[in-house]
């Protein structure tokens, strides 16, 4: 029996890349802009898979989370200048802008919509995940994505 459970977890590990997949949950509560959380978690070498839960009810509560990598970039520098990049992107590309360093983003979440994205892991470090919706959602709707060795 020890045999045979060893040799399932062998199976396992390798057919699913070592880990299981890292299920992170960000909500945003009511008609602040405010997520409830500003601190993800994850495992390098896991597959995320990210559900971002719009409770808003105003119909100007649009929100996406974004993930990017500051590549040495001080915080707050980054978030502004990402902010007005996403502003200059516009609604016809959903307040996504195409910058280096852009690692993942879930689409537009409507009021009282849920949407989920997955993506790999990247390398052990931290990032900054943030709402690109505009006017300026990004200034009070951001925080900490770390990913643990
Ligand atoms: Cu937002």
């Amino acid at each position: 029996m020890r045999l045979f459970l060893f040799l399932i977890s062998i199976i396992f590990a390798v057919s699913c890349g070592g880990r299981a997949p890292a299920e992170v949950t960000i909500t945003v509560p009511g008609d602040e802009m405010k997520f409830d959380k500003d601190e993800l978690r994850v495992k390098a070498d896991t597959h995320v898979i990210l559900t971002l839960i719009n409770q808003s009810t105003l119909p100007t509560m649009k929100h996406n989370v974004l993930i990017y990598d500051l590549q040495g970039e001080p915080r707050a520098k980054a978030l502004d200048r990402v902010g007005e990049l996403a502003f200059k992107a516009g609604e016809a590309s959903q307040y996504i802008p195409q910058v280096p360093g852009l690692i993942a983003h879930t689409p537009l979440a409507d009021p009282g919509q849920t949407v989920k994205i997955e993506f790999d892991a990247p390398p052990p470090g931290e990032y900054l995940f943030m709402c690109t919706f505009q006017p300026a959602h990004y200034k009070t709707m951001n925080g900490r994505f770390i990913v643990e060795k």
